[in-house]
């Protein structure tokens, strides 16, 4: 068709950047129930964090409220929310991961 041969309406900007995707926090919250061991195993096997910093890490998110996990372009973001949230109801603990765009 007209397209293949060169000659039809699709057009192509040239761009000299490349784009980058939009990266997501995956963030955790704090509640009352989910025990703090828990949550630091959740950071070192799904957020890759050494256990050093994910008793850093959970215990942020113990005295303030919430806390970044990691930042991930979007499939993998919303892949570790579904994953620890699965991981977490299946064991019976109702903590809470969302993700968020960064700005
Ligand atoms: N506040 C919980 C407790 O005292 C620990 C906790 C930390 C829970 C971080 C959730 O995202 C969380 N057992």
């Amino acid at each position: 068709d007209a397209d293949q041969a060169g000659q039809g309406r699709t057009q192509t900007l040239e761009r000299t950047q490349t784009q980058r995707p939009r990266l997501y926090r995956v963030l955790l919250l704090n509640d009352d129930y989910t025990p703090m061991d828990f949550v630091v195993m959740i950071l070192e096997r799904y957020f890759r964090k050494t256990e050093q910093d994910a008793e850093l890490i959970m215990l942020a998110v113990h005295h303030k409220g919430q806390g970044v996990a990691g930042v991930y372009t979007r499939d993998i973001a919303e892949t570790k929310v579904a994953q620890v949230t699965a991981h977490a109801r299946r064991d019976g603990h109702p903590l809470c991961v969302v993700a968020e765009p960064e700005v």
